[in-house]
C-alpha cells in the first residue's frame, strides 16, 4: 500500500459511483491534510493585511509571509529570499519577466528562442513583445522521440539569441528537456535563461545556482500547494535592473503628485495585498516533498511510468507520443491516442470508471502541430498514485474501441 495516500483525503473519495483515479497531475495536484491545516491555521490565527499594520496581528502575518519566502529561497537554493517574488502561477510569473525584462532587453532583429513543446503561458507572451519589439521568436523542435537534440541547441541559439525560454520538463510528452546545454550554450553567447520549472520542481530538485538559471518560474498548485501562488525566481542583479511590472500600493517608496521610487525587492514586484495564506501553503507544501524526498518521488513514478507505459504498450490500437522508455530523460506524463477515437470520448469513457485523465491540446497547440495531432489524452502520475490504479485504468482503455462500436 502507499504509505502517503491517507495524507490526501480527496484520494478515498468517489466519482461516478467508482474510486477516484487521479491521473491529472500534470494539472494540478491533490493536496495533503497538513497544507489544508496550515492554510486554515493562518486563517484562523494569523490573518491581517501584512506590512502595513502596525499591529501584532499583521506583523504576524508579515512574519508568515516572509518565513514562506526563506524556505522557497532555500528550497531551490537562491542566494537571498530577495530574488523570490510571489506572483499568482507560472503563468503571471512569466508574464512579469516577458513585460519587464523581455519589453528592456529586446530590440529589432534579436531573438527569442522557445521549445516547440512549451506551454502557450511560455509562448504568448513572447509573441507580444518579440512582435512589439521587432524581434523574432523561434523554436527548438523535437526529434522524432519528442527530445531537443544537442546539434538543435547548436543552430537555434545565436548570437542575436537575447532569450532562451524553455520548459524543463514537457507537459504534453513528459521530456526531460536538456536544460543544461541549453544553459551552456545561451550564456556562451549572452543570452539569459528563463527555465519553466511548472512540471519539473513537483518532481526533481530544483537548484538555481547549480543550474545557473537566470530566471525560473514555477506554480505552487503544480506541487501540493493551494492555487493562486506562484513563484518567479530571478538573480538579483537582472531583478535589480528591471522595472516593475504591476504598479500600486505596497510596492512604493514614495510617491508624489507626478512622480513615484519603487520599494527594494522583493516589494517592487509585488504590488497590492499579497496572498499570504497561498505562499502560507506553500511552504507546507515544500515541506511535506523534503519529507517524502526527491530520491523516494522519482523511485516511485519511475516505477508506475515504466509499468503504466509497458501495460499500455500490450493494448493493442494505442499509440504514445513521444519517448516510451522510461530510461531515456522522461516523466511520469503520458500522452496517448486510441486508433479512430476522439480523445473527448476516451476521457468521457475513463470518466464512468472513476478515472480523470485531460484530453485536448493541453495548451500547447504549437506541439499539436508540430506532431500532426489535433488533441491527444494524457495521462500524468504522482507518487500517491498506485500500480493498481494503473491496472483500473488499463481495463478501462480495453474497453474504449468496443463501447465505440470497433470490433477490437
Ligand atoms: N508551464 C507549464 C510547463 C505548464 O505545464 C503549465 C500548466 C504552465 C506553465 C502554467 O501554469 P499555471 O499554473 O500558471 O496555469 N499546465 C497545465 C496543464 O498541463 N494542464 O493544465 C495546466
Amino acid at each position: 500500500m502507499n504509505p502517503y495516500r491517507n495524507d490526501f483525503p480527496i484520494l478515498s473519495t468517489k466519482t461516478n459511483g467508482n474510486d477516484l483515479v487521479y491521473f491529472d497531475n500534470a494539472a494540478t495536484t491533490q493536496k495533503p491534510v497538513s497544507v489544508i491545516e496550515a492554510i486554515n491555521k493562518y486563517y484562523q490565527e494569523q490573518n491581517a493585511n501584512p506590512y502595513r499594520g502596525l499591529y501584532g496581528l499583521s506583523v504576524e502575518s508579515t512574519n508568515a509571509y516572509e518565513e514562506a519566502r526563506q524556505t522557497v529561497a532555500d528550497f531551490i537554493g537562491a542566494k537571498s529570499s530577495k530574488e523570490i517574488i510571489f506572483t499568482g502561477n507560472a503563468t503571471g510569473s512569466l508574464n512579469l519577466i516577458a513585460n519587464t525584462y523581455g519589453r528592456m532587453a529586446l530590440k529589432e532583429g534579436d531573438q527569442v528562442v522557445a521549445a516547440i513543446s512549451e506551454h502557450h503561458s511560455n509562448i504568448l507572451p513572447w509573441q507580444q513583445v518579440t512582435k512589439e519589439k521587432g524581434a523574432v521568436l523561434s523554436y527548438l523542435y523535437l526529434n522524432a522521440s519528442g527530445h531537443i537534440t544537442e546539434e538543435e541547441i547548436e543552430q537555434k541559439i545565436t548570437g542575436n539569441t537575447k532569450i532562451v525560454a524553455v520548459a524543463q520538463v514537457s507537459n504534453v510528452l513528459g521530456t526531460i528537456n536538456p536544460v543544461e546545454s541549453i544553459i551552456k550554450k545561451a550564456h556562451e553567447v549572452g543570452a539569459v535563461v528563463v527555465l519553466d520549472c511548472a512540471q519539473s520542481i513537483p518532481h526533481y530538485q530544483v537548484n538555481v545556482q547549480e543550474l545557473d538559471a537566470d530566471f525560473i518560474v514555477f506554480s505552487g498548485h503544480k506541487m501540493l500547494g493551494p492555487m493562486g501562488i506562484g513563484v518567479l525566481y530571478g538573480k538579483e542583479n537582472l531583478l535589480n535592473e528591471m522595472p516593475p511590472f504591476l504598479t500600486g500600493g505596497e510596492m512604493i517608496e514614495y510617491v508624489s503628485e507626478q512622480e513615484a521610487t519603487f520599494a527594494p525587492l522583493p516589494n517592487k514586484f509585488e504590488a497590492g495585498t499579497p496572498n499570504v495564506g497561498g505562499a502560507v501553503g506553500l511552504k507546507a507544501a515544500i515541506n511535506y516533498i523534503q519529507k517524502v524526498g526527491y530520491d523516494n518521488i522519482k523511485k516511485i513514478e519511475d516505477e508506475l511510468t515504466d509499468y503504466a507505459l509497458t501495460k499500455m504498450k500490450e493494448v493493442p490500437h494505442i499509440t504514445i507520443y513521444g519517448e516510451t522508455d522510461i530510461t531515456k530523460e522522461r516523466c511520469g506524463v503520458i500522452s496517448f491516442n486510441v486508433d479512430d477515437v476522439h480523445p473527448h470520448d476516451t476521457a468521457s469513457i475513463l470518466d464512468a470508471d472513476g478515472i480523470a485523465i485531460r484530453a485536448g491540446h493541453h495548451c500547447a497547440q504549437p506541439l499539436m502541430h508540430y506532431m500532426k495531432v489535433a488533441a491527444t489524452c494524457r495521462a500524468s502520475f504522482y507518487f500517491y498514485n498506485t500500480k493498481e490504479e494503473i491496472d483500473i485504468f488499463i481495463n478501462s482503455l480495453k474497453k474504449v474501441r468496443r463501447w465505440l462500436g470497433y470490433g477490437d
